[in-house]
């Protein structure tokens, strides 16, 4: 049994102190435990449900890339199954996580962990809808509806930790919504982006290689609440990937300024970033993805509120 010991004040973002309040309270409570959240839904079945009342538009599973966050998971799991719920939504939750067995594999690999999700969620069940989902953000506006649209969706408009705004014109990270024929299309993620970063624009560039155009609620529509977290170990950020700037940045300080400001050189590498990614991305995305995603599939487990994918891949640094 997981119990949890954070403090409230550590959870609260600068800034909105009385609104988030109330959410961080409601959600986040210090002792909750999983077994609370399964007695509190007791309609999910092996991670999956629908609805009795009607028949769902589109059945969507969603997937959430994970290792070490636990705590993140629970408190995920006691919102989102409530909020899909009111949505009407036939569903089932995928936990994807990464096992480190193998030798040289320590870095975390998120991209390629959804193309696996998607990859063995299309075992069990012909899915309409992906949603990509990171698990540390809450939306907060039952109106952000978790379905596919005829183009790629973003649903994290702003967050509290951003001030709730947009964070770059092209920006695709946190959750995004693609039907199962548009991620196939792009041939889904790269599986090359180990560690922090890039691997959302990757997405993107290929998104809009393929000439479709990414779509998004309204800001206040699209607000999500993230966790606070630090920067996890084992998910560096992938300098490869944060372009000139932010490289000189580091030769200067040292990767200790690089983590501190975190937000600020993912901002400032994004142009030189554009250029580089799009370049490879429109000769690789053929041959990098979907087709060519190697994992070696350790478990599927059957939780009462999820299905747990175990992997661990071969390569990485
Ligand atoms: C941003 C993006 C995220 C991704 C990432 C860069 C937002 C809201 N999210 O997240 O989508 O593009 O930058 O890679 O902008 N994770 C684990 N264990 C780990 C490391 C990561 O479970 O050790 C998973 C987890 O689901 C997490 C996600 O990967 O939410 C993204 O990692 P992060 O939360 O550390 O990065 P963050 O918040 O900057
Ligand atoms: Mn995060």
């Amino acid at each position: 049994m997981v119990r949890f010991t954070w403090m409230m004040g550590a959870l609260l973002p600068a800034g909105s102190m009385s609104r988030v309040q109330t959410l961080q309270e409601r959600l986040f409570l210090v002792d909750l435990t999983l077994e609370e959240v399964q007695a509190e839904n007791p309609k999910v079945h092996r991670g999956r449900y629908h609805p009795e009342e009607c028949r769902a538009s589109q059945r969507v599973a969603i997937l959430i890339p994970h290792r070490n966050r636990e705590k993140h998971l629970l408190y995920l799991l006691k919102h989102l199954h409530p909020f899909l719920q009111r949505q009407q939504l036939e569903y089932g939750v995928y936990i994807i996580h990464q096992e480190n067995a193998m030798a040289g594999s320590k870095k975390f690999n998120r991209a390629k962990l959804l193309n696996v999700g998607y990859l063995e969620a299309l075992k069990e069940e012909n899915w309409d809808c992906f949603i990509f989902h990171d698990v540390d953000l809450v939306p907060e506006n039952d109106l952000n509806l978790y379905k596919c649209e005829d183009q790629p969706k973003h649903l994290v408009v702003g967050r509290n930790s951003t001030g709730y705004r947009l964070r770059y014109s092209g920006y695709f990270g946190g959750v995004t919504a693609l039907s199962r024929e548009q991620f196939f299309k792009v041939n889904g993620f790269s599986n090359n982006y180990w560690g922090w970063g890039g691997e959302d624009d990757d997405l993107r560039l290929r998104v809009e290689l393929h000439k479709m155009k990414i779509i998004r609620p309204l800001l206040a529509v699209g607000k999500y609440t993230m966790i606070f977290h630090k920067r996890d170990q084992g998910n560096e950020v992938n300098i490869e990937r944060l372009g000139l700037t932010a490289y000189s940045t580091l030769l200067i300080n040292g990767p200790q300024g690089l983590t501190q400001t975190r937000e600020h050189q993912a901002v400032i590498g994004v142009h030189y970033l554009r250029m580089k990614l799009l370049h490879q991305v429109s000769q690789v995305w053929k041959t990098d993805g979907l087709s060519s995603c190697d994992y070696k599939l350790l478990s599927v487990d059957y939780n009462p509120l999820y299905i747990n994918i175990t992997v661990d891949f071969w390569s990485g640094p």
